[in-house]
């Protein structure tokens, strides 16, 4: 059921805390943490504590929570001190989607081309 832990998903895992992660934000709703890959010196990726497969299935079931996601991107940005920098939801498997439980990659501290690849 929408919103409810997936006893397979890596991230509902995070949120438990049985996987570990650099966590760096934490709010009632969402959890930040370091993307274990990093394409940039910033690279955080925010999350809804509730499970959501993908953004588009998060902004449709929940909008509130999708905002609470947005917000702390801003959060992050600012507490990296981040002037320019790019938030990505990649939305399915064929724009790069590997771990199906939404989440937005907040990437800063380098120049960024566009368009993406
Ligand atoms: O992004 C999924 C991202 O999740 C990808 O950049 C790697 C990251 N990842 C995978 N496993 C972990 C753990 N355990 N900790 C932190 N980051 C992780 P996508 O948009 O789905 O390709």
């Amino acid at each position: 059921m929408a919103g409810e832990p997936q006893d397979d998903c890596l991230f509902c895992k995070i949120v438990a805390g049985q996987v570990p992660a650099t966590i760096v934000r934490e709010t009632k709703t969402t959890v930040a943490f370091r993307d274990i890959n990093p394409q940039a010196p910033t690279h955080i990726l925010v999350i809804p504590r509730a499970h959501h497969r993908d953004a588009a299935a998060l902004a449709a079931a929940d909008p509130a929570l999708a905002a609470d996601v947005l917000r702390e991107t801003q959060a992050v940005a600012d507490e990296e001190k981040l002037d320019s920098y790019r938030i990505v939801f990649n939305t399915g498997s064929g724009a790069g989607q590997t771990v199906w439980h939404a989440h937005a990659h907040v990437l800063g501290g380098r120049g960024l081309q566009w368009p993406p690849g």
